[in-house]
């Protein structure tokens, strides 16, 4: 039977490279994000392959959230896959220098967003007694690096909320699932340096991950067999050995 994905973050980088990967296969889509413009050209595109419907909600803004997904049309309703990939980096600063806006906007989008979309999917999940939720962590919730301090918190706090999940799910049969990249080529560096040309300077010199290979690694994941479920995944670059070390050629 056709699946139903909802995809947070899904006008840009891994959230959109996942969408057009589960169009390909078909699976049914419920695309998100704040950009109303860049959801219409998606929703177009992938239009060809199969039925999306697109919300436009700040996750972390927890009336409109609750609202957005009690108003899914009922063909939409019954979401089968919740990828929970909204999110950013907000500054690189050492924390006597971090902004306080910058912290807030971490903690609010990458946790508390990430909570309130869960809490409005998952009742219904619980109720048929199956789904899976694939939480997009970070290298950043293994290990702190300089001037990660509050992304590294925002990330540690998804890694820390998946393994909750899956305890607590556990007598639901839903499959819960983090996938955590290190460096990925996408506006993630646009937005932690503010459009700043620091951003330019992040994947120069080596081949970062491309969102795409995300993409690959969570259609693996929900593709698996009933009985399997694949818990935490850890990806690198080959040219990424840690958060610090990258071998460049510059
Ligand atoms: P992008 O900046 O390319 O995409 C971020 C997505 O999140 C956009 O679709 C954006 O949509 C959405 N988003 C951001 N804030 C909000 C909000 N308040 N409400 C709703 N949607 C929001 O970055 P990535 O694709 O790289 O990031 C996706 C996830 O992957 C993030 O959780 C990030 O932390 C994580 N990650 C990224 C890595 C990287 O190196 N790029 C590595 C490891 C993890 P819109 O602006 O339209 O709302
Ligand atoms: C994004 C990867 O290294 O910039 O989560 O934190 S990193």
């Amino acid at each position: 039977m056709k699946k139903t994905a909802l995809i947070t973050g899904a006008t840009s980088g891994i959230g959109k490279a996942t969408a057009h990967e589960f169009a390909k296969q078909g699976i049914r889509l419920i695309i998100c994000g704040r950009r109303q413009e860049r959801l219409d050209t998606i929703e177009l595109a992938l239009s060809k392959h199969t039925e999306v419907h697109t919300l436009n909600f700040d996750v972390s803004d927890k009336a409109a959230v609750f609202e957005a997904i009690a108003a899914l049309p009922e063909a939409f309703k019954n979401i089968d896959i919740l990828i929970n990939n909204a999110g950013n980096a907000h500054g690189l600063d050492p924390i006597h220098e971090g902004s306080i806006a910058d912290w807030d906007a971490m903690i609010d989008i990458n946790v508390k967003g990430l909570l309130y979309v869960s809490k409005a999917v998952i009742p219904q999940m619980t109720a048929r007694q199956s789904g899976h939720i694939i939480n997009i962590g970070s290298s950043a919730g293994k290990e702190v690096y300089p001037k990660g301090n509050v992304y590294c918190a925002s990330k540690h706090a998804v890694v820390a909320i998946t393994e909750g999940m899956r305890i607590d799910l556990n007598p639901f049969g839903i499959k819960v699932c983090a996938i955590n990249p290190g460096l990925v080529e996408t506006e993630f560096s646009q937005v932690r340096f503010k459009g700043e040309s620091l951003a330019d300077n992040v994947y120069k010199g080596y081949k970062a991950l491309q969102p795409e290979d995300i993409a690959d690694v969570i259609y693996f994941a929900i593709s698996r067999p009933a009985h399997v479920n694949i818990a935490d995944v850890l990806m690198f670059c080959t040219a990424q050995a840690s958060s610090t070390i990258v071998k460049k050629d510059l």
